[in-house]
């Protein structure tokens, strides 16, 4: 007889949100995100839960770890845990090549993520509220900080009007100035300034990352230079998902040195060289820092960055790493005198409790926190969800996550799944992960969507 409770089911919810018509390299995101949420009870009917990148391909990997995951002690998550894994090994061994994506390819996004974080996660949740402690607490060496800095992620945002048969949300009559702008077409230097503007105003933020490989390596650094030059004491920083060549990026990073705090994912794969090996060119080359959540998504990955010298903030996403591994590379990075960070895809505010939790038990001088919640603020899975004030949210006292969860609010994210986000996904991968490829090209003068 356990000494701790026993899971007494899991439930894996695919639920969807509506999202804004933001750019990146592989195209613009659709009006829906979609993501996985995991519920578990156990017998003293608490409630744990995780929540991780939608598509059918992770929800099958969850729905398998079922069997292996009730009638489990909570105390006993590492065991449970690992078997999931185990699980995995061999299918994951055989898929490796998806792994790693070095541009910026979303249908291969699902074999990055790890589904057993989001049941970690549920756990540790669990364990938290079982033992009256934060799940931070229950992570690496502990509590590290009362309150998490996060930065606001800057995108350039096309026409939704004229895709209008997509069915974005219209909030044009919103009360809230945010949830306007973050509809509003969004293409110039000026634009990004006045869409940074916006978010500082409402969450306070001193650090923004502006997502790239739109325009040119030059348009964007041109961009990047107006956000310094408007907020002089911000740390700036931009990700163009590997876009620029490496001459190119040398070029402009190097004369727009003054205004970046570091570099993500600047270059990638060129002429017979691997990221890792640009990337150690390009810093070599400039002297500025280089952050990637792409060339180094796993331990092996992560290996060879450090033998080429490529890298200096790791993107340790807790759906990449699981939050256990996750916190691993936090420590690493820490006594090697690197940094680490945390990198987003759409997400709800489960994950960005578990977010709060993860940067709170890492030590060190952590970079602030990648977050997309800005453009799904609003559309909430839990009563009391993560507040996001002069640029940071502060560690709750409460256990666990820290969070109560909505059920009535997942069930009809699950609805929206059900009735219009899951036709219009999985018409393939890219789409379950939420972005627009095929057959819409980009009218290059002034992105949007044109057939
Ligand atoms: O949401 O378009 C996006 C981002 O570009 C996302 O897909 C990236 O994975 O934010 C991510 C990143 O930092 O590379
Ligand atoms: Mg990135």
């Amino acid at each position: 007889m356990g000494k701790t409770p026993i899971v007494t089911s899991m439930r894996v919810i695919p639920v969807a949100g509506r999202d804004c018509m933001l750019m990146t390299l592989s195209g613009a995101h659709a009006p829906y995100f979609t993501r996985n949420i995991v519920v578990l009870t156990d017998s003293d009917g608490r409630t744990g839960v995780g929540e991780i990148h939608g598509g059918t391909h992770t929800c099958k990997e969850l729905t398998d770890y079922i069997p292996l995951v009730e009638g489990q002690e909570i105390g006993n998550y590492r065991a449970v845990v690992q078997s999931l894994f185990d699980l995995n090994r061999k299918k994951r061994a055989l898929r490796a090549c998806g792994e790693g994506i070095q541009c910026l390819d979303i249908s291969k996004l699902k074999f990055v993520v790890q589904a057993e974080a989001a049941v970690e996660t549920a756990m540790l949740d669990l364990l938290g509220q079982y033992m009256e402690l934060p799940m931070c607490a229950l992570l690496a060496g502990g509590r590290q900080r009362e309150s998490v800095r996060m930065l606001g992620y800057l995108f350039y945002v096309s026409d939704q009007n004229r895709a209008k048969e997509l069915g974005y949300l219209d909030e044009s009559g919103s009360d809230v100035e945010w949830f306007r702008r973050r509809r509003t077409v969004t293409l110039t230097p000026e634009e990004i300034v006045k869409e940074a503007e916006v978010l500082k105003a409402r969450y306070g933020f001193r650090d923004f990352k502006l997502k790239g490989g739109v325009f040119s390596c030059g348009e964007e650094m041109e961009a990047v230079k107006a956000l310094k030059k408007r907020f002089p004491d911000a740390r700036i920083n931009i990700d163009p998902n590997g876009a620029w060549r490496l001459q190119e990026a040398i070029e402009h990073c190097t004369d727009a040195k003054w205004a970046l705090s570091y570099a993500e994912d600047p270059v990638g794969p060129e002429e017979g060289y691997s990221s890792r090996e640009t990337h150690a060119e390009f810093k070599m080359a400039t002297g500025i820092p280089v952050a990637t959540n792409m060339f180094a998504t796993n331990w092996r990955q992560f290996y060879h960055s450090l033998v080429e010298k490529s890298v200096d903030i790791v993107l340790a996403d807790p759906h990449f790493w699981t939050p256990g591994g996750s916190l691993r590379m936090a420590q690493n990075l820490n006594d090697w005198g690197l940094t680490w960070g945390i990198h987003s895809n759409n997400h709800f505010d489960i994950t960005l409790a578990t977010f709060v939790q993860c940067a709170a038990a890492a030590p060190g001088n952590i970079t602030a926190i990648d977050t997309h919640w800005i453009w799904q603020d609003g559309q909430y899975l839990t009563k009391n969800p993560p507040q996001i004030t002069d640029g940071c949210i502060r560690v709750p006292k409460a256990p666990g996550l820290g969070i109560t969860v909505d059920m009535d609010a997942i069930m009809k994210a699950n609805e929206l799944y059900r009735h219009e986000a899951a036709a219009f996904c999985d018409r393939n991968d890219a789409l379950a992960m939420g972005y627009l490829i095929p057959n819409w090209t980009f009218d290059s003068k002034r992105p949007c969507l044109v057939r």
